[in-house]
């Protein structure tokens, strides 16, 4: 039948069609939220049963069709998703069937929950758990993916089937080129206009930030989420247990390590500025110490089990001193393009006076970009930030 983009009228029968949903009729609304695709939820009448439907469509969906993309970006979710599932399966929605003619993922409805961004920007903490599960996923994930955990043959498999060049195109350019030049996708609040100025002209930043990209273009490690910020993230409650759900890894390809552990990081570092821009901040400052202390302990905790021990410990300690640094500095382009870049973030956009909190958040961007290599532990991080408050 060929590919055919979904509207909310199509998905009860698309379901049926599929085996996932029987005689009766659901509700089915349309609960887009991210930049790239759309997403369905069809609830039974009763409430008891919910599915979700997630399709790619052949664009960008905040741009439409001016910004076209190829919807083959869904086939390296659903290979994402299935990695994960063999590792790390608590800590992603279920999966019920991908439909690769169509690009489009049916899964768990998780309307119970909520996107972390979203009760970050109402005012909630992190609580004890949601980082700690963070850097766990990024270990189980990238431990198992990497020449550690698999065969260098299996690997080279991997690394082959996982090439996504298109949306690994809109990281080179939307968060590791365009913010330091002058493009048309670069927008930012009129009151930052100096600061984004300065940034395009400082060429020492420019440098550090093409070595970033030339990691990122080059350093196969092992399979990432690729987009792993607070939007990616769902938090809340089941059966009295906190529950964290990383979704969305549709930007997921063999890449380096500290581009997953440093998107996370830079939006707690701006979920930072905002709660400390409305006298609200709590546990925020700790969730980069969280999850980095979760994610080596969890690396560690794999090691034993590594498939090549030419590989010793001294290397291991050696790898995540690199990583480390290579994660800060990641975290710093991140914070940079949500402020100067293509996509912003509604925890500072959405501030009284986004302007205060920007320009400190850009400051500390540039700080972990070009100060990454001396910047030791999670202290440090805390010293740079308390410096420029
Ligand atoms: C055109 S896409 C812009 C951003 O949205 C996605 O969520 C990724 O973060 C990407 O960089
Ligand atoms: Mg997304």
């Amino acid at each position: 039948m060929g590919y055919r983009i979904l509207e909310t009228e199509d998905v009860a029968d698309y379901l049926r069609e599929r085996g996932h949903w029987g005689t009766d009729e659901p509700e089915v609304r349309e609960v887009s939220d991210g930049n790239m695709n759309r997403v369905f939820l069809a609830t039974s009448a009763d409430g008891t049963r919910g599915l979700a439907v997630k399709q790619a469509l052949p664009w960008v969906r905040v741009a439409g069709p001016s910004w076209p993309m190829s919807p083959e970006r869904a086939d390296a979710e659903a290979r994402a998703y299935e990695q994960v599932a063999k590792v790390a399966p608590d800590k992603i929605p279920a999966i019920h069937g991908y439909d690769a003619e169509n690009y489009a993922l049916v899964m768990e409805d998780m309307s119970d929950l909520e996107v972390l961004r979203t009760v970050l920007n109402e005012g909630a903490s992190y609580g004890p758990d949601t980082s700690a599960r963070i850097g766990e996923f990024v270990a189980q994930l990238s431990f198992a993916t990497s020449d550690f955990g698999m065969s260098s043959a299996d690997r080279k498999a991997l690394i082959a089937t996982s090439v996504s060049p298109e949306l690994c195109k809109i990281t080179e350019d939307v968060v590791l080129s365009e913010p330091y030049i002058e493009h048309e996708h670069n927008h930012w609040h009129p009151e930052l206009a100096d600061l984004a100025a300065e940034f395009r002209a400082d060429a020492r930043l420019r440098t550090e930030v093409a070595d970033l990209r030339h990691v990122f273009m080059t350093s196969g490690q092992a399979l990432l989420h690729g987009d792993l910020h607070t939007g990616s993230v769902m938090v809340g409650v089941r059966e009295g247990a906190p529950v964290v759900r990383v979704f969305d890894p549709e930007f997921s390809f063999v890449g380096p390590i500290g581009f997953d552990l440093g998107l996370y990081w830079a939006n707690t570092l701006v979920s930072q500025a905002r709660a400390d821009a409305l006298g609200t901040a709590t546990d925020h400052g700790d969730q980069l110490r969280l999850s980095w202390e979760a994610f080596e302990s969890e690396f560690r905790r794999l090691w034993p089990t590594r498939v090549d021990t030419f590989f010793d410990d001294a290397y291991l300690d050696r790898f995540l001193a690199r990583l480390w640094t290579e994660s800060l500095g990641f975290a710093g382009t991140e914070i940079i393009r949500r402020i100067i870049g293509f996509a912003h973030l509604t925890d500072l956009t959405t501030l009284p006076d986004p302007v205060p909190a920007s320009r400190r958040a850009l400051l500390l961007g540039r700080e972990l970009v070009i100060r990454r290599a001396e910047l030791t532990g999670p202290g440090d991080v805390r010293a740079v930030i308390e410096a420029l408050a």
